[in-house]
């Protein structure tokens, strides 16, 4: 036998098992997304619903093509092997370049299309006009919620005033009449099936409101007065966390949103003011 026939016969077997590796980790990959291993929990809000929608196209599309680009890879692998002869050169084809070149494109803006009405819900419609406004206020490492109290004004504040362990971590100015009425709270309740604005703010550095069942998440920036706003239609208890690395306590930092009925609510603004 010659020696180039053996070279052909080695390098088989070793490109044929480097295609199965990459088939059997495509397989792997798309069982783990199949089974749904860790699922999101469920949304909460119908902005959230239409974030889902936009999730699951956006996997599809991507898995399909992560899916045909790795199987097409393995068979390269396979059909391309080293059977000893020179390798030739190739320059690629334009054609190609400008034909897959124009799908991604047409996929990329295909999706972003499909997700404006997701992102114009939560971005660029304004909250309804009887939204519940709610200030949060972030800082190393709690959250700090305001509500307006019945005068529907929040009173001023003045950060030369802020004084935590006197019980004024938000620095509200005593002065002002606005404020008396103002509900500070460590936690956040809002009523079921009402429009809630809230107001982020940071006291120090950039952090993050996090809630996953509302598919919502946004930083709080130094400086910034940022709205985001949400109307969630189930009743529960969900984690809010800060997602920037905020500073060594990070990890700890964390609230709870507690979405009651509209009785539960007026009776926890009455317990908490
Ligand atoms: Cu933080």
């Amino acid at each position: 036998m010659s020696r180039s026939r053996q070279h052909a016969r080695g390098t088989a077997t070793a490109a044929f098992l480097l295609a199965l590796v990459l088939v059997l980790l495509v397989v792997a990959t798309v069982v783990a997304f199949a089974l749904r291993i860790f699922p999101a929990p469920a949304p909460i809000t119908a902005a959230a619903v239409l974030v889902d929608e936009q999730y699951a196209r956006t996997l599809y599309v991507a898995g399909t093509v992560f899916v045909l680009a790795q199987l097409g890879l393995a068979l390269a692998v396979f059909r391309f092997r080293d059977r000893g002869a020179p390798a030739r050169f190739s320059r690629g084809s334009v054609t190609l370049e400008i034909l897959w070149t124009s799908i991604t494109l047409i996929v990329f803006v295909g999706l972003a299309v499909a997700g404006r009405k997701a992102w114009a819900m939560d971005r660029y419609t304004a909250p309804a006009a009887d939204a519940i406004q709610i200030e949060a206020t972030e800082s190393q490492f709690v959250f700090t919620f305001r509500y307006p109290g019945p005068d529907g004004k929040f009173g001023r504040l003045d950060s030369k005033l802020i004084d935590a362990p006197a019980g004024n971590p938000l620095g509200l100015d005593p002065n002002d009449p606005n404020g008396k009425d103002d509900v500070v709270a460590a936690t956040l309740t809002v009523p079921v099936n009402r429009p809630i604005e809230l107001l982020l703010r940071s006291q120090d550095v950039i952090h993050n409101f996090d809630v996953r069942e509302l598919r919502l998440q946004q930083d709080a920036v130094p400086g910034m007065m940022i709205p985001i706003h949400f109307t969630a239609t189930k009743v529960g208890d969900y984690a809010i966390v800060c997602t920037q690395l905020c500073g060594l306590g990070h990890n700890k930092m964390n609230s709870t949103l507690h979405v009651v009925s509209a009785m539960d609510y007026s009776q926890a603004m009455e317990r908490i003011r």
